[in-house]
This record gives C-alpha cells, sequence and structure tokens, in this order.
C-alpha cells in the first residue's frame, strides 16, 4: 500500500503507534508466528540467511539439494548427513533470547493468546512461555522416535549419538530402522495441535512475526489468516509473506532484538524484560 492509504486500527505505520494501541485498546489476544531468524543471536544457524544459513553451509555433505537433509524419504536413505549437522541446531547450552523474553512478557501480561514457532530449539519455554501458549508447528529435540515402527528411543542414548555424530538405531527386536528427532520433517504432517490452533489468527487483535522468511507451509500463511483490520507487526531483517500490503502492516527492518528492544521500550516494558532476559 502507498503511504497515501491511512491504517484503520493505527494512527500511524510505527512501532510507538503499535504500542498505543496495545496499552489504550485494551489489547488481550495477540499471536506472534516466529521462526529461526529469531534464535541466531543465541547462536543457532538458521536455513536461509546467505552465508551464515545452514543451508548455505551444507556443500561438504554432498546432498542432492539443501532441503534433502529434512526429508524423510532421504533420511531413511541416509541419515548420517543430518547427524553431521544436528550438534549444531540442538540448543541445549543456549540462552533465549531478548525478544523471546519480550514473548513470555506479553503472557505474564495476560495478553498472549498463542505463539505459534517453526522452531524446534525450545528457547521459548526456556524464555518462561507454558505449553498451552505455545505451537511448536515442527515439533523439536525434546523425543525421538523409529522411523519404521515408530518406537521411542531413550534420552541419553540419543545425545550419545548426537554428540558423536553416530546415526541410532531402534533398539525394537528385528526392526533396525534409523531414530530421528520427532521434529517434523519435509514430507510429514504438522501435529494435530497445529491444525486445532490454525482458527487463532483469525481472532487475533495483533499479529506478530518474528525471524520468518515465510516460506515454509502451512505455517507461512497464518499471518495472512489476521484479520484486514488488524494490525500486523514484522520484526525481520528482510520483508517477507505479504507484509506492507496491508494499511495496518508496521515493518522493523533489522534485528528481531532491535525490534523487540524497540517495541519493549515504546510499552514501556524494556527494563522489565532485560532484568528477566539477565536473570535466565
Ligand atoms: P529461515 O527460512 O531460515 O528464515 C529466517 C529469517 O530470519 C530470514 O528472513 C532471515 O533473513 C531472518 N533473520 C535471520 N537472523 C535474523 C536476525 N538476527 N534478525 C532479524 N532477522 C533475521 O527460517 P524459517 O524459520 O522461516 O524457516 C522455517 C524452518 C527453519 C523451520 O522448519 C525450522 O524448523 C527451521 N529451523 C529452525 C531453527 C531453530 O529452531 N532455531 C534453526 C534452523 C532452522
Amino acid at each position: 500500500v502507498g503511504d497515501d492509504v491511512p491504517p484503520a486500527s493505527l494512527s500511524e505505520r510505527s512501532i510507538e503507534a503499535v504500542a498505543d494501541y496495545i496499552n489504550n485498546k485494551n489489547v488481550r489476544k495477540v499471536v506472534f508466528m516466529v521462526g529461526a531468524g529469531m534464535s541466531t543471536a543465541s547462536g543457532i544457524p538458521d536455513f536461509r540467511s546467505p552465508g551464515t544459513g545452514l543451508y548455505h553451509n551444507l556443500r561438504k555433505l554432498g546432498l542432492p539439494h539443501p532441503e534433502a537433509l529434512f526429508e524423510l524419504s532421504y533420511f531413511k536413505e541416509n541419515p548420517q548427513p543430518f547427524y553431521n549437522i544436528t550438534r549444531e541446531i540442538q540448543a541445549d547450552q543456549c540462552r533465549p533470547t531478548f525478544t523471546h523474553v519480550l514473548i513470555a512478557e506479553f503472557y505474564k501480561r495476560g495478553m498472549l493468546e498463542m505463539c505459534f514457532t517453526q522452531n524446534i530449539d525450545a528457547l521459548e519455554r526456556k524464555a518462561g512461555i507454558p505449553a498451552d501458549k505455545l505451537v511448536e508447528a515442527h515439533g523439536s529435540y525434546a523425543t525421538q522416535s523409529c522411523t519404521i515402527c515408530g518406537a521411542s528411543y531413550p534420552d541419553d542414548l540419543m545425545a550419545v549419538h548426537v554428540v558423536e555424530q553416530r546415526v541410532p538405531i531402534c533398539l525394537e527386536t528385528n526392526c533396525g530402522g534409523y531414530v530421528k528427532p520427532d521434529i517434523v520433517f519435509f514430507g510429514q504432517s504438522l501435529p494435530d495441535r497445529f491444525f486445532n490452533s490454525r482458527s487463532l489468527p483469525a481472532t487475533a487483535d495483533l499479529g506478530i512475526v518474528i525471524g520468518s522468511s515465510l516460506s515454509v507451509q502451512p505455517f507461512a500463511h497464518l499471518p495472512d489468516l489476521i484479520s484486514q483490520e488488524i494490525p500486523r507487526v514484522l520484526l525481520n531483517n528482510q520483508i517477507v509473506g505479504s507484509f506492507g500490503r496491508r494499511p495496518d502492516d508496521v515493518i522493523f527492518e533489522g534485528t528481531c532484538d532491535g525490534g523487540a528492544r524497540a517495541l519493549a521500550m515504546a510499552l514501556g516494558w524494556h527494563d522489565d524484560v532485560e532484568r528477566e532476559w539477565l536473570r535466565l
């Protein structure tokens, strides 16, 4: 939209106007839709950032194409490349970012309707967002199972295999299937919880997208389900999806933490979030 089309619900298209809207319009149902860009400041590479993203650094693995690393059919034939890199994206030692803690602050203030995440690093939980306010749309590393019989596999054995970059094999008699963390690969369906929660964006009073290229469906469609007159905010270092096409879209083009700090500052919450973040 051109600047001549005025916003319907905001006084202007700015982070400060979003903060005014939150503080003055009794906002209670904020829906977050987040991705790997939110966790790069924690030291976990995303997929698509040029130079630092995982896809850029996969040439050494000899894959037919980068996405093969997360394709179920490829994994069943050749799981070793996945185990060569899985140590890097597992986040046991990583701390949540300021941005994660800002989302938790919305929860504490009774304003968080749902946080939809594509991330598999579980940093949202570490930041204090409770499970009932989270949709981990692509699963997590918390559990693992056999790709043939579905049997679960012990956590301690899994941890050893990940560190040693070895492929864990199913322990059931006569199975021999490869074991995979219960993250959603291309070719697998998303958890029921994603589909059961998909009506929430349509009734949200604010939608905030953070750190995603919005290129993986069906997740990428969620921001378009926010009602037309409801403000949508994007905190990302590039413009993605349909952002910019609605009069109430507000885009912060920069780092996720930079955007989150600007929003926290405008809301008057910055010091509370900073204190909590440093405490974690
Ligand atoms: P993506 O496609 O890699 O996109 C990331 C987006 O964030 C891009 O637009 C980047 O430009 C942007 N970005 C990166 N760093 C920053 C930053 N510091 N500040 C602002 N913007 C930044 O990742 P998506 O999440 O969109 O893609 C979906 C995949 C990635 C999901 O299936 C995830 O499971 C998967 N993934 C998750 C993790 C994790 O859990 N941390 C890590 C790597 C990949």
